[in-house]
């Protein structure tokens, strides 16, 4: 305690104690804990850097920022080569079909912009049933398993501040009919932040301010967590990324992942083109010929908005925050010995209530705080043949984020019900939908009935019964 006390005091933090004394014996020991878990010479180097030094954004990183470029869908450019799409869903099936691919999940966010209180993905999303985004998730890994004769096992990161009620969600639904055995929770690191002056903010007398390291700290996490171990255990070697926020994700793509394994890749990702210049989605970029996501809130204006000769966006490939990792490569990043190929840190400036060394509280009405968290896509320029995919939007994207508006629930349902209407459209089925593809009623199709427009057609042509389609029916 001593120790730690004078370690933070040699640090200019010691007003992290300065309640100590008045707090009780449980109260102390949370606090040890928390102080004892922060590298307080990386707090202070971050501070220095991303908040002493140019305003935390270094514009030269930008120079040279050429276009990444992408292996094109079939149809959609000219050099498009559809053999090529043909030989990767075979691969992809095949590494299925051995069990060496894993689905994970990044649940660790707060989820604020939604204005959910719970983890986000406990979240109902279905047009009927209003389905969790988990369960949507589960469902769709449980037929994975179906189709290709090998169970998948699933990884999810939570944070400290929902990973109890995430376990606990899981638990009163059985898992969704997965095993628990193969549904893998871990925790993230987190990051205190800091005031203007790089003090360390107090969430409590006796709580520091603590908040996820971002995204970008699945890979520690997932060394730290001992998950690698227990994938390299079950013959794992690619992990599928995805966010918790999009249902309609492929969550494990054979063609996505043949494509991976055809290129020997470390890191693939896939792309769709930006529905307009200021979707705020990364763009894939190269910089002296290494691949990179910048994030749109990084990207300057001229080069968001500039246009190729073809009248297209010039940087258009936007990324969707769909991955694949493989195993070793997580190991090399995760693990922090490779000193060369470290995740840097960026900078939010934030309302982060807290209270001072004289114990007054104090409700910010504009930022006050710095947090620090990291992006998973810049593993990227580490990876070696990193490849870039083109994706359907509508067959694997449409994000819950906002309350209202873009990527709201609303939107999430409608582009749902368009995918359902599409299959049941490609099945036969006589279903009439506006100019949008909306159909005009709600209905609601199971990943375990079918999970692709091919598999629909198989499932529907194979019921005995075939229901009439209307208002409120479920394909299970
Ligand atoms: C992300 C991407 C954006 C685009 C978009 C697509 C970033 C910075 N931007 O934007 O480029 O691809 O998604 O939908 O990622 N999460 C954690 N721990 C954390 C922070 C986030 O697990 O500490 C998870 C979170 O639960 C969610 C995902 O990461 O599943 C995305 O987080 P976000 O909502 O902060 O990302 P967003 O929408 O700003």
């Amino acid at each position: 305690m001593t120790d730690l006390r004078s370690h933070y005091e040699a640090h200019a933090q010691g007003h992290v104690f300065a309640h100590f004394d008045t707090l009780s014996a449980t109260e102390q020991q949370t606090l040890l804990n928390q102080a004892a878990a922060i590298d307080l010479a990386e707090v202070a180097s971050l501070y220095q850097s991303l908040v002493k030094g140019a305003g935390g954004k270094d514009e030269s990183l930008l120079d040279g920022l050429e276009p990444a470029d992408y292996i094109p869908l079939p149809g959609h450019r000219e050099d498009a080569n559809a053999s090529l799409w043909r030989e990767a869903v075979l691969k992809g099936e095949g590494a299925l079909r051995t069990g060496r691919v894993a689905a994970f999940t990044v649940a660790g966010g707060q989820g604020t912009r939604l204005g959910f209180d719970g983890p986000k993905g406990t979240y109902g999303v279905t047009p009927v049933l209003s389905k969790s985004l988990f369960q949507v998730f589960a469902e769709k890994i449980l037929a994975a398993g179906r189709i290709y004769g090998r169970p998948v096992s699933w990884y999810l990161m939570t944070s400290v501040l929902n990973h109890e009620e995430t376990v606990s969600f899981f638990e009163r639904h059985d898992y969704f009919g997965l095993k628990k055995e193969r549904v893998h929770f871990f925790t993230q690191g987190f990051m205190p932040a800091v005031d203007g002056e790089g003090k360390i903010l107090m969430a409590e007398k006796g709580e520091i301010a603590l908040s996820p390291d971002g995204h970008g700290g699945a890979l520690r996490a997932l060394v730290r967590s001992g998950a690698v171990r227990q994938m390299e255990a079950d013959g794992v070697d690619i992990l599928s990324y995805f966010q918790v926020d999009n249902p309609l994700v492929r969550c494990l793509d054979p063609t996505f992942i043949g494509f991976h394994l055809m290129n020997e890749s470390d890191l693939s990702s896939k792309m769709v083109p930006k529905a307009y210049a200021g979707e705020k989605v990364g763009v894939f970029c190269q910089k002296d010929g290494k691949a990179m996501v910048v994030e749109y809130s990084d990207l300057p204006e001229e080069l968001t908005n500039a246009t190729g000769p073809d009248g297209e966006l010039r940087f258009r490939a936007g990324s969707i925050a769909i991955h694949l990792f493989n195993r070793d490569f997580i190991e090399r990043l995760g693990s922090g010995d490779d000193e060369s190929a470290r995740l840097p840190f960026h900078l939010a400036h934030k309302k982060v209530p807290f209270v001072d060394a004289s114990g007054v509280r104090h409700e910010p009405t504009s930022p006050n705080g710095y947090k620090f968290e990291m992006f998973v896509f810049d593993a990227l320029p580490f990876a070696r043949n990193p490849v870039i995919i083109e994706t359907e939007r509508a067959d694997d994207f449409s994000p819950v984020k906002n309350a209202e508006g873009v990527d709201s629930p609303r939107t999430c349902r409608d582009d749902q019900l368009r995918q359902f209407a599409r299959w049941a459209q490609a099945a036969g089925i006589d279903l009439k939908t506006d100019e949008t593809g909306l159909p005009p009623f709600a209905f609601e199709v199971s990943p375990l009935f079918a999970d692709t427009s091919t598999r629909f057609k198989k499932a529907w042509d194979a019921l005995q019964h075939q229901p009439v389609l209307t208002e409120g029916l479920v394909l299970v």
